[in-house]
């Protein structure tokens, strides 16, 4: 027994040793304490479809049931989980050198996804243990780690001070690895601009697992990670920000009209009025088909969503002097810290604790298919009206209407890849969203056509040649490649919908730091073909 049980024992050794040699992922797991700090060790950072962890792992950040259970999507052969920067140098260093392509996750709210699937074999680096925040008030700035969520910027910032604030996204789950590189945006936009706008620094892991500040990784991709999307140029560890300036108390407001309300006059005045109010007045749009529950019938109704970096009798002064219409009223109106109004944004009822701003996951997770427009023109009262027909006939819809102008207005289209700056009114998202009861994800193509009929029905009033979008609502139909390949012709036609001109500068950049493309998805930059 014991004899046989030994000569097993060199027989199961003997395979395993040759098939390390051949699998990609053994070659992987193996190159990855080799390449990775000793005094920092990596093995209990890499999860694989046999630990117990993998699975929920896999979950926890990634925000869309479409994506997530889609039988189509394969999972990673590993997730590597960094407690360290040198296990993320080594993601890369081990990636390349099996042959295997690397996913990079912060807060997993892509669209589609494409921070933890791809269609051919590989491996997850997700950063979320990698989340400090270093604020230092006196110099007004902070480093922030990729794997930290907006909602915990937010909160170390209040925690620190009372007076200042930072503009980015609404929601308090999003990763800033991710949610910066795409731009960012926020209800601070016209008073402060993107998120990247407000960024100083960054520290990049290039290529070659380097680790590359804003001085030694050039103004090139310093500029291309800002708003370019960071797969397609490294992994991003941290950004440094440039705190902003937030008075004690801010004002919020929700005002909402249904359609026998008046919701159509005032959406459409909203469109003119909008991006031209005081740079301290946000005032986001959002229509969404309701039932009247008094008879049934169906109807819209528009929320006019505000944000006031100031007090309320100001606010009044501003809608009373340029939107009338709107019949806004100091009772509407609600004072509070700006960490509060984080809240408020985030939908949480008044008196919630400022902790839940560190609660990591979103929890409530659905189906989603969501697409993006920007608008350089009014959409007329019989667009509308043809908008509301749709949207009660689809049922499961929302739009975001967010308005540009001010400081949107004074940045120039190529001082970021983000060239949506002047002259845009204003920026939507339409996000059709649906649950299990709803069809699950046997449903979603249905979904999904009635996203598509949804945004050709708006082609007439959108921005057009191209028809522009915004890459933080990633969209996959408008254009996109094999996860593996990046052909040139294709990425030109995405590549000026998110980026417009600026595309070529950033196709440059990736020539120069990544000729060989080994950072890549299905919509990243490819490289400048040299001609
Ligand atoms: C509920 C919800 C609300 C949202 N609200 C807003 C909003 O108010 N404003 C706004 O601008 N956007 C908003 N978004 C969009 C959001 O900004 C993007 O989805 C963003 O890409 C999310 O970043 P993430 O790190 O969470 O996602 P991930 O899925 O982890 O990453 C997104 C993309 O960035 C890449 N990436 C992630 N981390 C890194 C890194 N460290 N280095 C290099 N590349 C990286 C990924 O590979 C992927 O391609 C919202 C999304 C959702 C789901
Ligand atoms: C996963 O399993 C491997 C092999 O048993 C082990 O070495 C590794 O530490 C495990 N990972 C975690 C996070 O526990
Ligand atoms: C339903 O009720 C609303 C008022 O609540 C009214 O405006 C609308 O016309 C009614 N619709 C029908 C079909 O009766
Ligand atoms: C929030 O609720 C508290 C009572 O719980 C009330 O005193 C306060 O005025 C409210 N604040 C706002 C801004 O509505
Ligand atoms: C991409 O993947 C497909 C299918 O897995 C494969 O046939 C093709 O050769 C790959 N292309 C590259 C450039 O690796
Ligand atoms: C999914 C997709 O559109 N893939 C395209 C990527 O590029 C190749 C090469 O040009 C096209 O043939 C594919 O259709």
């Amino acid at each position: 027994m014991k004899g046989l049980s030994s000569k097993l024992f060199i027989l199961l050794s003997s395979i395993s040793l040759v098939t390390s040699q051949c699998s990609p992922i053994d070659s992987f797991l193996q190159c990855l304490t080799l390449h990775s700090n000793p005094s920092n060790p990596i093995s209990n950072a890499i999860h694989t479809p046999n630990n117990a962890s993998f699975q929920h792992l896999y979950e926890l950040h990634a925000v869309n049931l479409r994506i997530l259970s889609s039988p189509s999507k394969s999972k990673p052969l590993a997730i590597l989980t960094a407690r360290h920067a040198s296990h993320a140098q080594a993601a890369v260093v081990c990636a390349k050198r099996s042959g295997l392509q690397l996913r990079i996750r912060s807060g997993g709210h892509d669209y589609e996804g494409l921070s933890y699937t791809s269609d051919v074999p590989f491996v997850v680096l997700d950063l979320f243990n990698l989340r400090s925040i270093k604020i230092d008030i006196a110099s007004e700035t902070a480093w922030v780690q990729a794997g930290a969520t907006t909602g915990e910027l937010y909160y170390r910032i209040a925690e620190e001070s009372d007076v200042h604030g930072f503009p980015s996204g609404v929601c308090t789950t999003l990763g800033i690895g991710g949610h910066f590189s795409g731009g960012g945006y926020g209800n601070m936009m016209r008073k402060y601009g993107l998120s990247i706008d407000n960024v100083v620094d960054a520290r990049l892991i290039d290529v070659d697992g380097t680790i590359r500040n804003r001085k030694t990784m050039g103004e090139d991709v310093f500029w291309a990670i800002r708003g370019g999307g960071g797969t397609s140029f490294g992994i991003i560890l941290s950004w440094k920000i440039k705190l902003v300036r937030v008075p004690r108390k801010v004002t919020v407001f929700k005002i909402q009209r249904t359609l026998d309300q008046g919701a159509t006059d005032l959406a459409f005045r909203w469109q003119q009025i909008a991006p031209k109010m005081s740079k301290e007045l946000f005032i986001r749009l959002q229509p969404e088909p309701i039932t009247d529950t008094t008879n049934g019938s169906k109807t819209i109704r528009v929320s006019f969503i505000g944000q006031f970096i100031g007090r309320a009798d100001k606010l009044i002064q501003e809608t009373d002097t340029k939107f009338q219409e709107l019949g806004l009223q100091l009772s509407d109106c609600k004072e509070m810290s700006w960490v509060e109004s984080i809240l408020f944004w985030a939908g949480y009822p008044n008196g919630t604790s400022i902790d839940t701003l560190l609660q990591r996951v979103q929890d409530n997770k659905v189906f989603f298919k969501t697409k993006s427009d920007y608008y350089k023109n009014v959409i007329p009262k019989q667009g509308l009206e043809m908008l509301w027909g749709l949207l009660m006939e689809i049922g499961n819809v929302f739009m975001q209407l967010n308005p540009h102008g001010g400081r949107m207005e004074e940045i120039s289209g190529s001082e970021t890849p983000v060239p949506q700056r002047a002259g845009y009114l204003f920026k939507t998202q339409y996000t059709i969203h649906w649950t299990e009861s709803d069809g699950g994800i046997g449903a979603a193509e249905r979904y999904v056509d009635m996203s598509r009929r949804l945004y050709s029905a708006m082609a007439p009033y959108a921005s057009s040649n191209p028809r522009e979008a915004f890459l933080n609502y990633r969209d996959l139909d408008i254009g996109s490649n094999e996860s593996n390949e990046t052909d040139f012709a294709v990425a030109r036609v995405y590549g000026a919908k998110y980026f417009n001109k600026n595309f070529w500068r950033l196709a440059r950049v990736k020539a120069m730091v990544d000729p060989d493309n080994f950072f890549k998805n299905e919509q990243s930059i490819p490289p400048l073909p040299s001609y």
